[in-house]
């Protein structure tokens, strides 16, 4: 997660503009202390000396100097600035050859929904390798900041309605780590998602393993409380409401709430994700302050079945890599 090693073309644009302007003030910063430490020394007040120096002040040469030279420079930074800005800010919404993701920030997730595919998942960016992205941006609340910056910077979400629009691609296949960058709340440093680049075949065999039918618990009593405690809020497959995030394939996503790492085959980092499912359902404000999730246990169900949801729900994946 980091600006200074970029994984895609808009990435690479941004921080060679950020090394230009950094060459440029190292090489003004050297020129004037150079300048400033001789003129301390060749000019100082020596023993005796009563008489004022020469002024300069109104010497027509130099000011057009030191008027003409930060103008240059200014331009130099404004050229490739805005012809950059511009190239990654252009909207390709209506572009057929990219992937269309419109993104919405909530109180302390992201919901990811692709019209061109009909689906919705949440917290997991799934995109094709090498195709272009062309993200529309909204908040259903306060403002935040989409940010991945292994692949670009940094879009607010406007709680004004305005939708803003950019894009991104991601040349290598990956999982590349996302942050709300703007503060938004008691579990904002919490907020954060995974934008993970896969082939387009595993692209599309996800799009279908999206809109198949939702898998359910097999106990048809345990599926029967998961329908109506858990499916009034989220979604799984066909079934279930559009409020909070979709859970169909949760058990292979990077994550449990975005922020309890799933240990992934072959990787050290995060816990079991029976472990983390469990985690979030036994108490959700434990993990994520301020959520909006109710806890299970209060909506009345037992520590038996929540271990039975967690366990439903984490081995709910999708088979598409
Ligand atoms: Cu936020």
């Amino acid at each position: 997660m980091s600006a200074m090693k970029p994984q895609g073309p808009v990435a690479q644009d941004q921080l060679d503009l950020m090394k230009l302007s950094i060459a440029i003030m190292i090489v003004v910063l050297i020129i004037v202390f150079a300048i400033a430490a001789y003129v301390l020394i060749k000019f100082r007040r020596r023993a005796g000396q009563t008489e004022m120096p020469e002024q300069v002040e109104g010497n027509f040469k130099l000011e057009v100097i030191w008027t003409a030279i930060p103008l240059l420079l200014v331009i130099i930074l404004a050229v490739p600035t805005v012809q950059t800005i511009f190239a990654h800010g252009e909207d390709l919404t209506n572009d057929k050859n990219a992937v269309k993701v419109q993104v919405t920030s909530h109180q302390y997730w992201w919901e990811f929904t692709y019209p061109q595919y009909d689906i919705t998942t949440a917290q997991d960016l799934i995109i094709p390798t090498g195709k272009k992205i062309a993200f529309e941006l909204k908040t259903a609340d306060v403002l935040h900041s989409f940010w991945v910056p292994s692949l670009a910077g940094k879009m607010d979400t406007n709680p004004d309605g305005t939708l803003n629009k950019f894009s991104f691609s991601a040349p290598n296949e990956g999982v590349y780590r996302g942050k709300c960058a703007e503060l938004c709340g008691r579990s904002h440093a919490f907020m954060e998602f995974k934008v993970k680049a896969v082939s387009q075949e595993s692209f599309d065999r996800w799009v279908n393993a999206m809109k198949a039918p939702a898998v359910l618990p097999e106990d048809t009593q345990l599926a029967e409380k998961f329908k109506t405690n858990c499916l009034s809020c989220h979604a799984v497959g066909d079934q279930g409401g559009p409020v909070a995030p979709n859970l169909t394939g949760i058990g292979g996503k990077e994550s449990v709430a975005g922020i309890l790492l799933n240990q992934r085959e072959g990787q050290e980092e995060g816990k079991p994700v029976l472990d983390n499912m469990k985690e979030w359902l036994h108490d959700p404000q434990a993990v994520k302050p301020g959520n909006t999730m109710p806890s299970p246990k209060s909506l009345g169900l037992t520590d038996e079945e929540i271990d039975g949801i967690a366990e439903y729900l984490a081995n709910y994946k999708l088979d598409y890599e």
